[in-house]
């Protein structure tokens, strides 16, 4: 039995079309930090019978589950290819998690990192970082980015290339600002199949989204907050625009989410520097320097309708308690 902790990752130059379906492969770069709450928190015990995932103490079963079983099946193939005798066993996965799951909060890149880690460990596999990472991608795309501390570049490449590593940045805070915990309509993994093959603004997107790669990793090496956060703000409204443009159309904020972003533009009027980001949901980041965190967060407290919540960057997927 081996538990592992992962934390969710938000990304700053953001990941929204796939090179390869298969092996989750990324049609460019993209660049995240860690963040230092909302964990999730998984438990791998090997079994005989048939592979079962609980999530947050219910019994999952249908597509969440099917995707846990697929990812297990990668691991077995690992653990075969290696001459281990666990391959013949089947997984029970207990999954726990902290922030609201499949709203826009990464709750599957916490989730697959953490059940990379966790059940590398529980079929006997001796995984580095980068692997781990590859790996982690395969459950889903953004999860390779949580296996990393702090702050992470996931690398655009084939199956072999294609994995998170650190980079320095500078501390900043970010402030979840959650306007909804509902589940969001459209998944991630839909929304962009979508985004790819109706929106006549994806390709626009992909290659300047490999150019804003580059400036913001330039950004975080010189430790350019300001730099850093206009060019995050402008790529989160560039994909909700490319996805915008999908037919049918996508929308994944809702005026709620839109009167966050136009409070922290007056915060900025007000000489308060701070930048939004969003994911593929409604609710809202705020990036910050760490010193303005609170002054942000007193602001933007009011439009949320949960805990508004200071976070800074945070440790990548790891095992804790006896397999640490
Ligand atoms: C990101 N998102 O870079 C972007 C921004 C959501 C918006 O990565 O299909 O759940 O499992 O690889 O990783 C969400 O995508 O999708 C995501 P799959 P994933 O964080």
């Amino acid at each position: 039995m081996t538990t592992a902790r992962a934390y969710p990752n938000i990304a700053l130059v953001k990941y929204w079309g796939k090179a390869d379906e298969t092996l989750i492969l990324p049609a460019a770069g993209s660049l995240s930090m860690t963040l230092d709450d909302y964990p999730t928190t998984t438990t791998v015990t090997l079994d005989d019978g048939e592979d079962e995932f609980r999530l947050n103490g219910e019994e999952q079963l249908g597509r969440s589950a099917d995707r846990v079983t697929a990812f297990l099946e990668l691991v077995r193939g690992h653990a075969r290819v290696a001459g281990l005798d666990t391959a013949h066993y089947s997984a029970r996965v207990v999954s726990v998690n902290e922030g609201p799951t499949a709203a826009g909060m990464a709750s599957s890149a916490s989730g697959f990192a953490a059940l990379a880690v966790a059940a590398s460990a529980a079929y006997g596999l001796d995984l580095d970082t980068k692997e781990l990472s590859r790996l982690a991608r395969r459950g889903s795309g953004s999860a390779s980015r949580s296996l990393i501390d702090r702050f992470a570049v996931w690398h655009a490449g084939d199956d072999e290339d294609s994995f998170a590593e650190q980079i320095d940045a500078p501390d900043m805070a970010m402030i979840s600002v959650p306007v909804s915990t509902g589940k969001k309509a459209v998944s991630s993994r839909n929304g962009m199949i979508a985004t790819q093959e109706t929106s006549p603004f994806y390709d626009a997107w992909v290659s300047s989204t490999e150019v804003t790669l580059r400036e913001m990793i330039a950004a975080c090496a010189a430790g350019d907050v300001t730099r850093i956060g206009e060019l995050s703000e402008n790529h989160a409204i560039r994909m909700h625009a490319v996805i915008a443009a999908s037919q049918p159309s996508i929308r994944y904020l809702t005026p709620a989410s839109i009167a966050v972003f136009d409070e922290i533009a007056a915060l900025r009027a007000d000489g308060i520097e701070a930048y939004a980001t969003a994911d593929a949901g409604p609710n809202v980041f705020a990036i910050t320097r760490p010193e303005l965190a609170e002054t942000v967060s007193a602001r933007l407290a009011p439009l949320a309708t949960g805990e508004a919540k200071i976070l800074g960057p945070g440790p990548g997927a790891r095992l804790i308690g006896d397999g640490e």
